[in-house]
């Protein structure tokens, strides 16, 4: 009855990746009737769209997976960072186990739902022009569900293929020997450019901002290995929710100037050699709050860099001797060979802060230095409307008819960054004001599922119809996550963390900064002292 053109359940979820599949079991075994509408034709949320070449997860197992025995009793990945085929098959497992998808109904997505208050119950619609009532609304519609592309001239014209990454054709592009563009260079751009090199004639780089990437460090893992390890899995996630980012390592408790200049190189060297975000999110703690702390990062990162490009000029454009931008206030991505491949002298980089893109046409990109270069492929890695675009664009309305878009043009306001005022009964996670960008996902996802199925039960316990955050409790949470970000260095960059990489978005914190276990604690307070910034009835 998912597909019912009249649909009314205790719980409607919107979204089956991570998040709504977490919601929707744990919901379930506390005897919520669950359904989950999702927009795709799959389980996985953003594995599900993401089968661009190279697609892979920058986290390593077993922190970017869930922590429920039942799922990773019987599951085994084949290395570190598993690609987006591997997670898809995660995910058929997640399904066998949890028998996810009976109450999924795929290739339907929102398009408007507002809170009916006579009834108290959501009245949800659907793009096909179904209709759903749900007691409760939760969004699980994650941080990167608007895509956000350029708007350049003559983008219909070309007559090659041409793709936003998250749309990439399912059953991929032969490349070999094609003239390949990739046009942004954040972890997706990255990615398919370093994939691409493998078997393309040539790979050229359209890149804004260098993206100060770091060594991923793969590595193939047995089954042995595994079953080893699994009898630590309970305690490591334990663990990784004691960390600021949900992972298994975090910030060193001392200062970059705390050690000497030799200590400090020695330690920078351990972290770039482990690999993976070591450097990013196990660094000294003041990396991303002193400037010349980060400094002292960057010019390890440009040292070690700098020195794998012979090309003088891809070395400047790649690894600028001085910082582009404070080391890790723009997501790192983890890279493999990606210097090593735009030194070869068929592939290129083009800096395109100097020389935007013009225009694209029949047969290529054009340069505003006039410049004219040809392309069979053109992959547009151009990222996202962040964190808010999924929210916004799906006809969310508060109780008074005022859509959220609307509420949220100037500026974005939530409650524990999982609730919004005059949207009663509904509750988001992953999204807005969230430890969301700062944290790995699987952990964000079961902090603030956990906390939201609490509520739930509480409310159900206490038989209370109807809760809904305050205005105040709002705009205290928004003070909270720009305090913390102020405190960073973070405000000081145009990433999409700040709604900066939208023209006309708002630039604002998006995310909460002050790490998975305070932001835990702030959110237990809320609900051990009875829905504070709640109005209930
Ligand atoms: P990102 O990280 O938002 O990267 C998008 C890239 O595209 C970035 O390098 C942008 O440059 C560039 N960009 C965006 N718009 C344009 C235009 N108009 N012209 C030229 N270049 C442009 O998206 P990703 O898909 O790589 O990653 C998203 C997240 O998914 C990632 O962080 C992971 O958490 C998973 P800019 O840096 O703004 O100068």
């Amino acid at each position: 009855d998912s597909y019912a053109d009249k649909l009314d359940t205790e719980v409607l979820i919107v979204g089956a990746g991570f998040g709504g599949i977490y919601l929707m079991h744990k919901l379930r075994q506390l005897g919520f009737k669950c359904k989950i509408y999702e927009a795709g034709k799959e389980l996985g949320g953003i594995w599900h769209w993401n089968c661009y070449p190279g697609a892979r997860v920058d986290t390593q197992i077993p922190i970017y997976e869930y922590s429920l025995p039942e799922v990773w009793k019987d599951w085994t990945w084949s290395e570190r960072y598993p690609g987006f085929a591997e997670l898809r098959r995660y995910f058929e497992h997640v399904d066998k186990v949890l028998d996810v998808k009976k109450d999924v109904a795929f290739d339907t997505r929102v398009v408007g739902a507002q809170f009916d208050k006579p009834s108290a119950k959501w009245i949800v619609e659907t793009e096909d022009g179904r209709q759903a009532t749900s007691r409760y609304l939760l969004l699980a519609t994650g941080f990167a569900a608007k895509r956000h592309f350029p708007d350049w001239m003559g983008m219909d014209k070309f007559k090659g293929e041409i793709h936003h990454s998250s749309f990439w054709p399912d059953a991929g592009i032969d490349v070999s020997g094609k003239r390949v563009a990739v046009v942004g260079t954040g972890s997706t751009g990255v990615q398919i450019a370093q994939e691409t090199g493998k078997t393309a004639g040539s790979v050229t780089v359209f890149q804004r901002t260098p993206n100060l990437a770091l060594p991923m460090q793969q590595k193939e893992i047995t089954q042995e290995e595994q079953e080893e390890r699994k009898a630590k899995y309970p305690e490591i996630y334990k663990d990784r929710m004691k960390t600021f980012a949900g992972f298994q390592y975090d910030f060193l408790q001392r200062n970059t100037f705390d050690d000497s200049p030799e200590e400090r190189e020695a330690f920078y060297e351990k972290l770039f050699t482990n690999g993976g975000f070591e450097f990013w999110l196990a660094n000294y703690k003041d990396l991303l709050y002193v400037k010349e702390a980060n400094t002292q990062a960057y010019n390890f990162w440009a040292k070690k860099t700098r020195a794998r490009i012979s090309d003088s000029r891809k070395r400047d454009i790649l690894a600028p001797s001085t910082p582009p931008h404070a080391f890790g206030t723009k997501r790192p991505s983890l890279e493999q060979n990606y210097y090593e491949m735009l030194d070869r002298p068929e592939n290129d980089v083009v800096d395109i802060k100097k020389t935007p893109i013009t225009e694209v046409t029949e047969t290529g990109i054009k340069t505003e230095d006039g410049q004219h270069r040809e392309f069979d492929v053109i992959a547009l890695a151009t990222g996202f409307d962040s964190v808010t675009g999924g929210m916004k664009n799906m006809g969310l309305k508060n109780v008074d008819g005022v859509s959220l878009s609307e509420l949220w043009k100037s500026g974005t306001w939530s409650y524990l960054g999982m609730s919004c005022a005059g949207f009663p009964n509904m509750f988001f996670l992953y999204g807005a004001q969230g430890p969301t960008a700062f944290s790995n996902g699987p952990s964000c996802v079961e902090c603030q599922g956990d906390w939201i199925v609490d509520a739930m039960k509480k409310l159900k316990d206490e038989d209370i119809k109807y809760v809904d955050a305050t205005r105040e409790a709002e705009e205290e949470w928004r003070r909270k996550v720009t305090e913390l970000s102020d405190k960073t260095l973070f405000p000081g960059t145009s990433s999409w963390y700040m709604g900066a990489n939208v023209p006309g978005k708002p630039r604002e914190q998006l995310n909460y900064a002050g790490g998975i276990p305070l932001y835990e604690k702030e959110c237990r307070e809320a609900l051990d002292n009875g829905f504070q910034g709640f109005v209930t009835a």
